[in-house]
């Protein structure tokens, strides 16, 4: 998504918690990135980042807010609820937090464009998701409330849903390391790129300031519904 925004003659601040990612981009595009590295489930850390940013950085015009994770796929009985903090410290107050520390400035110049990163477990549940798709429907609802807060400013907000999307680190993640039950996953299918998502985002950016995507449910054509379980006796 940085390079697609870059590529594209967006000025961008990249985020992460990996510093040697963010200067590799740095490398790359030189004063048109700005790196700036904390933990995002660590709200001093972001107030704290932000704060250092230089003046003229300090006006935001569209904040992407796709960090996030997921943590296994065991049932609720069965799950660490270590795992399920995290996901909502990162998914849902990371994201909170960003918001809360970026909008003054959009809502003081009239402007801006807030681009949140739900997911298609948000809205449909699979065995397994549980707090996962807990945090992506919170997300869901979070972007369309900020829309009424907002309300007569020209601010807009989009929320994200992608299903399959592979090519990242996503599922090396919610799988703890097992690499090999990652990859089976996108085994045989085209999925949906991070390429594909940030073109999106672009997309949603570069409509005329008058057009608001509220949603944005993307999947591969590959993935579709699965019948609703009925437990037999
Ligand atoms: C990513 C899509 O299907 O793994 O949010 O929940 S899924």
């Amino acid at each position: 998504m940085c390079r697609t925004l870059l590529n594209a003659g967006y000025s961008v601040i990249g985020t992460g918690r990996r510093s040697e990612r963010l200067a590799q981009l740095q490398q790359e595009y030189g004063k048109h990135f700005f790196p700036l590295t904390f933990d995002i489930s660590d709200r001093h850390a972001a107030e704290n980042a932000l704060k250092t940013l230089p003046p003229q950085w300090q006006a935001i015009d569209l904040l992407v807010n796709n960090a996030g994770l997921a943590l296994g796929l065991e049932s609720a009985d069965k799950v660490n609820l270590d795992d399920w903090n995290k996901m909502i410290d990162t998914n849902v107050k990371g994201l909170v937090t960003m918001t809360r520390l970026v909008l003054p400035q959009m809502v003081a110049r009239n402007q801006g464009h807030i681009i949140n990163f739900g997911s298609i477990a948000g809205t449909y549940p699979y065995p397994g998701g549980n707090v996962y798709g807990g945090t992506k429907a919170f997300v869901k609802q979070f972007s369309l409330n900020l829309r009424a807060d907002l309300a007569g400013t020209n601010i807009r907000v989009s929320n994200v849903e992608p299903g399959l999307c592979g090519g990242t680190e996503f599922s090396n993640v919610r799988f703890k390391g097992d690499n090999v039950r990652a990859e089976k996953l996108y085994e045989n299918v085209q999925y949906v790129t991070p390429q594909d998502i940030a073109n999106i985002v672009l997309w949603l950016n570069q409509q005329p300031e008058h057009v608001n995507i509220n949603r944005i449910e993307v999947m591969p054509t590959a993935q579709t519904f699965a019948p609703l379980n009925v437990a037999r006796n």
